[in-house]
């Protein structure tokens, strides 16, 4: 009954529902891939409402990915033992094929979000002995082998191992870990490699975006593996950030040097909360805008990452609000009216400027200034619809926010001649005498 409804609301949204100039248009173009998590709410329970209707438009207009936000987890496709649960996860596989979507898997061992009967092995954290090593391990094989084989073909990209770092770079001692030892990650990836041979496999973590403890660990655990020839193909960034907290540098850092590996590196639960006194303020609405727009420019710089995937686009769906008790939230690129928030025209225009479009990152809907910058080769103009204002500074960073560039006492209308540029992409940020800034994203080719 509720597939009939899914699709008959599939054949209502009808395929003019992929939007142009989209961030599914642009990122199709760069061969990238954008996404978001799902819940099943509105695959299952909520078909008819207006909400359901604008959000699936959202989803098929807007993203080419698309990842179950619990739904092919292990306690909810194995919630007894070998009695395994395929159909919500279906249901969201069968819905990326029907709109051409990529998909992500997520994922198949985790220390949260386990059935009981393996929680069991635990008491107070510690095993109990309730199994051994070679029956966790049988464990273990079954529920990846039934999982891999269910999706294969079906699943771009799975996260095989999840959240397997504590802060200090060692191993966090899950079940997995105090029942098989260390190897049990190993064996994951050989496990899933098999299942599907085509599927990519990931390590992924929060917390370990930039260089720190964390990520060093994380980093030399995939040497390991790569010197070992276990079959890993990348790591996954989470970015669960914090407005005003990103280090963009850093982060590029260590992109680079798991690149310099061979790896991908994907950005799988992206977010960027907002503390709760400053909700809708215009400085914080901006300024997290910025923030994804620097984020997404990374990875498009990044020639290994191939998915960028928000963890829920909307802040009605996302999980920050409940997990720090309303001290944060606004995390997402759409309100909770599922209307677009200046961060999800920074990544529209990102986007367009990595397909070489020149573009305001203040468009229409957000443009405070009435101010037109524009980018010729190697100078740029700064007018006004509003009359002349003037203009202190103008800078120019890389996407990591170093500064390339900055310029005094700018005039409306005059070019100003950057030299020295190197190809890439950029940002200009103009202020005026009242102290408002204007960014532009372009491309300097
Ligand atoms: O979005 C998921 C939320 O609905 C669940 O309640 C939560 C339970 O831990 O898991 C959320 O997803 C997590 C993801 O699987 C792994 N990284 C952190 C995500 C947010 O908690």
């Amino acid at each position: 009954m509720k597939r009939i409804a899914y699709v008959l609301l599939l054949s209502i949204l009808g395929p003019g529902v992929v939007a142009q100039d989209s961030l599914r248009y642009w990122a199709d173009k760069l061969d990238k891939y954008i996404g978001s998590s799902v819940e099943d709410y509105f695959f299952l329970n909520d078909f008819w409402t207006m909400t359901s209707r604008t959000y699936h438009k959202i989803m098929i207009g807007q993203f080419n990915m698309i990842v179950a936000g619990n739904e092919m987890k292990f306690d909810a496709t194995e919630p007894q033992r070998n009695l395994f649960s395929f159909t919500k996860g279906d249901i969201m596989m069968e819905y990326a094929g029907t709109w051409g979507m990529a998909t992500r898997g997520h994922c198949l061992l985790w220390h949260n979000q386990l059935p009981g009967w393996i929680t069991a092995g635990l008491t107070d954290g510690v095993d109990n002995g309730l199994y051994s090593r070679d029956t966790l391990l049988a464990i273990l094989e079954n529920h990846i082998t039934t999982l891999v084989t269910h999706w294969k073909g079906k699943v771009r990209e799975w996260d095989v191992v999840n959240e397997v770092f504590d802060g200090d770079g060692t191993l966090r001692e899950s079940i997995w870990q105090q029942v098989i030892g260390d190897d049990y990650i190993d064996s994951a990836f050989v496990w899933a490699h098999r299942a599907d041979p085509d599927a990519l496999l990931f390590l992924l973590d929060y917390g370990a975006e930039g260089l720190n403890s964390k990520s060093h660990g994380i980093y030399a655990k995939v040497q390991e593996l790569l010197g070992k020839g276990i079959p890993i193909h990348g790591v996954g960034m989470q970015c669960h950030l914090t407005t005003n907290d990103i280090n963009f540098y850093s982060i590029e850092s260590n992109v680079k040097r798991l690149t310099d590996l061979g790896l991908l590196v994907c950005f799988t639960e992206v977010d960027i909360k907002i503390p709760a006194d400053e909700f809708s303020t215009d400085v914080a609405l901006q300024r997290q805008a910025r923030e994804y727009g620097q984020l997404l420019s990374i990875f498009l710089n990044c020639e290994q990452c191939p998915s960028f995937v928000m963890w829920a686009f909307s802040d009605n769906d996302s999980w920050i609000p409940d997990h720090t008790a309303g001290t944060y939230g606004q995390a997402c690129i759409y309100n909770l009216k599922y209307q677009p928030k200046p961060a999800y025209y920074a990544l529209l225009d990102t986007l367009r400027a990595h397909n070489g479009v020149n573009v305001g990152l203040n468009t229409a809907a957000s443009n405070p200034f009435s101010i037109v910058p524009t980018l010729v080769d190697d100078h740029f103009i700064v007018t006004s619809e509003t009359g002349s204002p003037e203009f202190t500074t103008a800078v120019i960073t890389d996407m990591a926010g170093r500064q390339i560039v900055k310029l005094k006492e700018i005039t409306a209308g005059e070019p100003v001649y950057v030299s020295a540029l190197g190809k890439g992409t950029y940002v200009l940020t103009v202020t005026d005498r009242n102290d408002n800034h204007y960014l532009m994203k372009f491309l300097k080719k």
